[in-house]
């Protein structure tokens, strides 16, 4: 283990989470439109989410509901590092990956309140947001089983000669779990092209990295399988795109597996039956995060460095709240699935 990782309880205090290398990406030579693109994504998830949150508790979406609030720079830079033709594996708190990845506000919507107009058809609900045409394989409810499937994925592109990549995003409490170093040991084995991304916003459900996990550093565990590994700064759009963007250029030309530990935080609740700061951290461990919100401290550096002004942001505004007005009024007017739908999908037709 290379030394000054941080390891024990005291390192993990919020503002450990912020790799220590991590300097903002200079936004000299990017495209303004590209990074305008960048924030409208991450914006429209934040509505998204909050607008899911809403209607909620309103009782029109059944089941679970995980929000993605506080992580929307990692769903954002990653799927801008990914090609249409790669594929994507998620957990159950994917709304965030799945509208960046392209599947439409209403559709997702639609899922949520389990109406037939739904990306899953309604049958999926909020964990399981499926899309084959964006080869969006879902979302997957069981802690760390979408990690084998992508190694699955990628043993597939290798075997047929591809040159895509398979990414799965999970939460950092799925590294405990043994699918995780199965998963990992054989990626590295065979040389699989895919790309683990860790989402490492410090608790799963109520229960803190460090209270569960003998090393927290996540990236570290890569060395057990003798794969390349980053630890990133998730609030920073561009950090993520480019080091998703590196792994893939790996996967690609080498043909093998990164591990990236993605240091975010969740600004919400586990899940809605979960009060925001929960008995497990403190509201002044959460304002600390919030002051690295990715939805405010992107349109600043836009804002200063002469790429969005104030129009421009309330332009954007307006906009993504006439697509989310628009998702929510879709999936109120859309149908319940027939009756007759229930057994598609099941078995495989003849
Ligand atoms: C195999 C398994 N064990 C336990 C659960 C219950 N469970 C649901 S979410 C969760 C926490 C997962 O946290 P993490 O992987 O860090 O993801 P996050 O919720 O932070 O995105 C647990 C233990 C489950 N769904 N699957």
């Amino acid at each position: 283990m290379a030394a000054g990782r941080p390891r024990r309880r005291d390192d993990l205090k919020p503002q450990a989470l912020r790799p220590k290398e991590a300097t903002p990406s200079p936004l000299a030579g990017e495209s303004p439109a590209e990074l305008r693109r960048l924030l409208r994504d991450m914006l429209l998830i934040r509505r998204f989410e909050e607008r899911a949150g809403e209607q909620y508790a309103l009782g029109k979406i059944g089941g679970f509901c995980h929000l993605y609030i506080g992580q929307e720079a990692v769903a954002v830079g990653s799927m801008a590092a990914l090609r249409p033709d790669d594929y994507v594996m998620c957990s159950y708190r994917e709304h965030g990956q799945a509208l960046a990845r392209g599947l439409g506000a209403r559709s997702v919507m639609a899922e949520l309140f389990g109406k037939a107009t739904g990306c899953s058809g309604g049958k999926g609900g909020s964990m399981h947001l499926f899309d084959a045409e964006r080869r969006f394989l879902g979302g997957h409810a069981i802690v760390g089983g979408q990690i084998p499937l992508v190694t699955g994925a990628a043993f597939a592109i290798k075997y047929r000669g591809g040159d895509q990549v398979a990414a799965a995003f999970f939460g950092e409490a799925a590294v405990n779990n043994g699918a995780f170093h199965e998963a990992l040991n054989m990626a590295a084995l065979w040389k699989l092209p895919a790309i683990y991304i860790c989402e490492n916003n410090r608790y799963g459900m109520g229960t803190a990295a460090e209270r569960v996990s003998a090393i927290y550093d996540i990236a570290a565990r890569a060395c057990s399988y003798d794969m390349a590994a980053e630890t990133v700064d998730g609030m920073e759009v561009l950090a993520v795109r480019d080091a998703v963007a590196r792994a893939a250029t790996r996967a690609r030309e080498q043909q093998v597996p990164t591990l990236l530990e993605v240091r975010t935080y969740r600004f919400m609740g586990h899940s809605m039956a979960d009060p925001i700061h929960g008995h497990y951290r403190t509201k002044e461990e959460v304002e600390q995060h919030k002051a690295r919100d990715p939805i405010a401290t992107f349109p600043e550096r836009l804002r200063a460095a002469g790429m969005l002004d104030e129009e421009g942001w309330q332009a954007m505004e307006a906009d993504v709240a006439a697509e989310i007005e628009d998702a929510v009024r879709f999936a109120d007017e859309s149908p319940d699935p027939e009756p007759s739908a229930l057994s598609a999908h099941v078995y495989r037709e003849a």
